[in-house]
């Protein structure tokens, strides 16, 4: 017998790698995505099954982490062993601008998942996944962090995933569910979502060095991150839910960046040499002919910063055997060139006289 899993947020980086290799180690895939006004499905359209197939090993559900009577109805027609709770307002800018919605999506749509699970009397067939985040050290007790550090959430964001946190551990301990916490810390790939850091500056860098874009504008160059690759990240997801027993596990490269470095090394790759001038909200940043190419925007910096983040996954490493595959360089290496293919694309639309998308966030 094959194995179901539900994925929700599968339409998002992790979903995408995670459906990916999920379908590798032969299991059925089941998948919740949004309603929109345009396709969402970019990232997974190479695994879309027709549905006039019959024995998919596809399947995608309309769905929203808001709506609990629409869970209750997918995972009692699903049935699934294992459950990856992946959805969520993932951008912590954001969140300050859209609190009580993260919350709802983020804290309260855990529980509404966990409660599905309760109310359809599944909680000794379901495996639950639970994406916690770095971002619950957010100002940091204790460097590197691991599993026993204490919590000091920065963002709406982190607050709300806070809430998802001990909600899944609750139950895990209240209802004997199998339910697992993974504490990732950053990850990124060429599917990332092009507004968070790593694929803005790839992104902006491989259309500068094309000249389809002028500046790339940042926030805090000096934050620290301890940032990995998705692929490697989504087969500890899966292999936290292979165990004995539940435990909650973090998952890092150990190994901090910062911002600049990231920005020194993508540019590296293609060939140009950052000169940074001034400080703070002065600083900017030319190339070796004296073209100015990055500046600082204020309007990125967010109102409480998480400014430094570095984990420690021995525990992974001891009872997963998981450790990451991809270095810093391999990664950024990576997304740099993923990204300089679509700017040759949008390069050969504009030589042919047609307005190539512009895109500035
Ligand atoms: P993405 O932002 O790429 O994907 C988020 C997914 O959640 C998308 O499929 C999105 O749908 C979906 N979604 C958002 N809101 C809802 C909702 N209300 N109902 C149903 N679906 C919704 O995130 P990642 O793949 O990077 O991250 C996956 C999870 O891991 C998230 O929970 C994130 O918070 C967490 N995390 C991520 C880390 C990282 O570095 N990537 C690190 C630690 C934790 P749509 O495509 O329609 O927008
Ligand atoms: P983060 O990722 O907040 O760590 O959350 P992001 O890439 O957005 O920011 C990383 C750091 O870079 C600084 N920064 C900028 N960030 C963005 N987005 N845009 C900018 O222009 C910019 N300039 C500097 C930020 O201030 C920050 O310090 C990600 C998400 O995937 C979360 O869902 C996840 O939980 C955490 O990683 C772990």
């Amino acid at each position: 017998m094959k194995k179901i899993a539900l994925l929700t947020g599968i339409t998002g980086q992790d979903g995408a790698y995670l459906a990916d290799f999920l379908l590798k180690k032969g299991y059925i895939v089941h998948g919740i995505k949004r309603r929109s006004s345009l396709f969402n499905t970019d990232r997974i359209d190479h695994l879309y099954q027709d549905p006039h197939v019959s024995q998919r090993n596809f399947v995608l559900h309309y769905g929203d982490l808001t709506d609990s009577t629409n869970l209750i109805r997918i995972i009692q027609q699903v049935q699934p062993d294992e459950i990856y709770n992946l959805a969520a307002m993932s951008h912590v800018a954001v969140s300050f601008e859209t609190p009580e919605y993260t919350a709802n999506a983020d804290g309260i749509g855990t529980l509404r998942v966990l409660e599905a699970i309760r109310i359809l009397g599944l909680e000794k067939k379901i495996r639950f996944y639970q994406a916690s985040t770095s971002e619950l050290y957010g100002l940091v007790q204790e460097t590197p962090q691991k599993e026993t550090t204490p919590f000091y959430p920065r963002s709406p964001y982190a607050v709300a995933k806070l809430y998802g946190y001990w909600i899944t551990v609750n139950y895990r301990e209240a209802y004997g569910l199998y339910a697992c916490n993974g504490i990732l810390f950053n990850h990124e790939s060429p599917i990332r979502g092009e507004t968070f850091v790593t694929r803005k500056i790839t992104r902006a860098l491989t259309r500068i060095k094309l000249g389809l874009q002028d500046c790339l504008y940042l926030g805090n160059l000096d934050a620290l991150r301890d940032w990995g690759h998705a692929r490697d990240y989504v087969e500890a997801q899966w292999l936290m839910l292979q165990q004995e027993k539940p435990e909650d596990f973090v998952i890092a490269t150990g190994v901090q960046h910062k911002v600049r470095d990231f920005v020194n090394l993508a540019a590296r790759e293609l060939g140009i040499r950052i000169d940074w001038q001034g400080q703070g909200v002065e600083e900017t940043g030319t190339d070796q002919h004296g073209k100015l190419i990055i500046k600082v925007d204020p309007r990125y910096f967010r109102p409480t910063e998480v400014e430094t983040l570095l984990g420690d996954s021995t525990k992974a490493k001891e009872k997963l055997g998981w450790k990451p595959k991809t270095s810093f360089n391999e990664l950024v290496a990576e997304m740099v060139r993923e990204d300089l293919k679509s700017a040759e694309r949008d390069e050969l639309v504009k030589k042919h006289g047609f307005a190539a998308y512009d895109y500035h966030e």
